[in-house]
């Protein structure tokens, strides 16, 4: 009998016990289980740092930086608003379908002449004066279009931009006239260049406004007889850094 007592003591022990030591597995589990949470957060928080610190890296050392902004004020599609005047008046300067390098459109100054001044404009508020019509070009780097030859002409193509204003055509609304050619070497190979001028190299009149931008100025002259072609298109102005090489920037955006 004092066996069966001390057995039946230890069945109450072992009893009364098992409660107690279920709550500590419990706790226990729950221990863990928050310390395995513990650690998943904080192995995350350092595979998302480590992440962002390489991508932080790779972005500085890839030279990238924000997306480029850009205004297209024409490149015959979604900006296709505008009108054009030429010397002599035997050129023309209008929108084909023939050549172009974004969509279906581009322009085209078409001339033919000799010993004489050739140039065209293209005014994309259709020569609507006003000190509010034009484009804001104040947070904007460079001009920039594309451009294609066509014609032995070769000589000095000169480009340059106007302001607007209550009257059209002062002095003080055209900037000063840069060479194509410094900026794009390869101008008379017939191949379609992107061109992209500083604008800083063209702001240099005291009165011009870049706030109020609305025409392009091409001027041709040569020490021969020329007959043929400039095709322009994508004309707008950008952000990107003027010390980057200037890309071939994506159709698409335009
Ligand atoms: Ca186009």
């Amino acid at each position: 009998m004092a066996g069966e007592a001390f057995l039946s003591s230890i069945h109450r022990e072992l009893g009364a016990s098992r409660p107690k030591r279920q709550a500590d597995r419990t706790a226990c589990l729950v221990h863990l289980r928050l310390s395995a949470a513990r650690i998943t957060v904080m192995q995350l928080s350092f595979i998302t740092l480590s992440l962002l610190t390489l991508g932080l890296h790779a972005w500085a050392e890839s030279g990238q930086s924000a997306p480029i902004k850009r205004i297209i004020v024409w490149d015959g599609e979604a900006a296709n608003f505008g009108a054009g005047w030429v010397n002599p008046t035997t050129s023309t300067i209008l929108p084909q379908t023939a050549v172009v390098h974004s969509g279906t459109t581009a322009l085209e100054f078409k001339f033919k002449g000799s010993s004489e001044w050739i140039g065209a404009g293209w005014n994309w508020f259709k020569f609507k004066t006003g000190t509010s019509v034009g484009t804001d070009t104040s947070a904007m780097r460079n001009l920039s279009f594309w451009i294609k030859t066509d014609g032995e002409f070769g000589g000095n193509l000169r480009v340059n931009l106007l302001c607007n204003g209550d009257k059209l055509d002062t002095p003080e609304e055209h900037t000063v006239k840069v060479e194509v050619l410094k900026y794009c070497p390869k101008l008379f190979d017939g191949e379609w260049h992107e061109v992209v001028i500083p604008l800083a190299d063209l702001y240099q009149i005291k009165g011009f406004n870049p706030r109020i931008l609305s025409e392009i100025h091409f001027g041709l002259t040569t020490a021969k007889a020329v007959d043929g072609s400039i095709f322009v298109d994508d004309i707008g102005f950008d952000d990107r850094s003027i010390d980057a090489p200037a890309k071939a920037a994506p159709r698409a955006s335009f």
